[in-house]
């Protein structure tokens, strides 16, 4: 647990942590949604309050788009926007689960038109991130079947492959695909993407710059994330996270609430993998959140999920490398464990007050945000218009 304290903050102030543009607005289960005061109304106030959370945080400088929640007419001007904030506009994600059209599926649907349609959108994203600036593509299809013999599974994964390889193409430099799996729902007998082996498979076929992301609540209940973790980084093919909690299902709840252990061990095998190096480069893993903040207040969910993702980072890169392997080595299962253990147990809120304070920042975001007076701003001056929310 000794691994140098300077070199541990170095790391930690270069992380960066991508927010949701929908984690702002309201969302809901298929209940109810609770709608809350002061939330936006438009595209531009959600950038308004991921710049407070950044503010606070420093560590949360962009921002992910869904289109068409997010669509506007001028991209380049809503990029000078987020800029003039101390923000960027980042991964964009694509919506081919929204329209009638795609009952039966959108790239993988047996219509050829439906299928031109929804690739079509892919390209729009495209677009969309050569006017932003965005690196990353995010890749995520409701595609799939209900009851068995409704459609062919593999005829299916080969138009996924057409549609996927004609998105690839269009990529330019710099640009990447990342491509997102779920193990289920909305389909509910098969999802055409529904583990890391399947999306690893496309992504091979596709070229380097086709990579895996890994939604933390899109698994079966007790699949070893942190070995999935290892694997694709140690293939170069781990594009980032969709970090959350998950209770039962894909639950969006805030990450590290459910389990703040998973996400220390996912965490380590990140740091021990080099994962943490390139950052915003080609071979940086991007570290986002997705989220749905139903019933607590939406900016304060997100500083927490930040701060959790941070503290679990913080306890990762303090595993004492040196002592694991030489434990390792020596066939030392207890003293093994005990080195990750004594990194987990760490108390390291301590230590990302200090980093705040010498980065001119209040030491506890929360408080500060609370401090700020923007919630209250917020509820008093965003009234009328349509509420944005997921969805909308
Ligand atoms: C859906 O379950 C996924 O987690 C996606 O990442 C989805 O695109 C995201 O929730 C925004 O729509
Ligand atoms: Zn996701
Ligand atoms: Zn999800």
């Amino acid at each position: 647990m000794t691994a140098a304290v300077s070199a541990v903050k170095a790391a930690l102030r270069s992380q960066a942590i991508e927010t949701p543009s929908w984690a702002y607005g309201n969302s809901g289960t298929r209940f109810k949604v609770f709608a809350q005061p002061g939330v936006p109304r438009t595209v531009r106030e959600k950038l308004d309050d991921a710049a407070q959370v950044h503010r606070h945080t420093g560590v949360a400088p962009s921002v992910a788009l869904h289109i068409p929640w997010d669509r506007v007419d001028d991209y380049t001007a809503l990029a000078a926007y987020a800029r003039e904030r101390g923000l960027r506009l980042g991964t964009v994600n694509s919506n081919v689960f929204q329209d009638d059209d795609y009952k039966l599926g959108s790239v993988t649907h047996p219509d050829p038109a439906v299928r031109r349609k929804a690739t079509d959108h892919l390209l729009e994203c495209v677009a969309i991130m050569d006017a932003t600036g965005s690196r990353d593509l995010k890749l995520w299809f409701s595609d799939g079947t209900n009851y068995p013999g409704q459609d062919d599974t593999a005829t299916r994964q080969g138009r996924l492959a057409e549609a996927l390889a004609e998105v690839y193409e269009r990529l330019g430099e710099g640009q990447r695909m990342l491509l997102e799996y779920k193990l289920f729902e909305p389909s509910f007998y098969t999802m055409d993407v529904p583990d890391w082996g399947t999306a690893y498979a496309h992504c091979l076929g596709l070229g380097p710059r086709a990579r895996v992301v890994v939604d933390t609540g899109h698994h079966a209940p007790g699949t070893n994330i942190e070995f999935i973790v290892a694997l694709l980084l140690r293939e170069g093919r781990l594009g980032g996270f969709d970090f959350n909690s998950r209770f039962y299902a894909d639950d969006d709840l805030m990450v590290g609430a459910a389990d703040p252990f998973q996400l220390f061990r996912i965490l380590h095998e990140v740091a021990k993998n080099g994962g943490f190096e390139d950052g915003d480069g080609m071979e940086g893993v991007a570290f986002m959140l997705d989220q749905c903040h139903n019933i607590e207040a939406k900016i304060p969910g997100v500083i927490r999920s930040v701060m959790n993702v941070q503290e679990a980072t913080a306890k990762a890169l303090l595993v004492d490398l040196d002592a694991l392997r030489a434990a390792q080595r020596a066939g030392d299962v207890l003293g093994a464990n005990a080195v990750l253990m004594d990194a987990y147990n760490t108390d390291v809120r301590p230590l990302l007050a200090g980093l705040r304070e010498e980065q001119g920042l209040h030491p506890d975001p929360m408080a500060a945000y609370r401090e700020s007076g923007w919630q209250e701003r917020i509820v008093a001056e965003r009234v009328g218009g349509e509420q944005a929310g997921w969805g909308a």
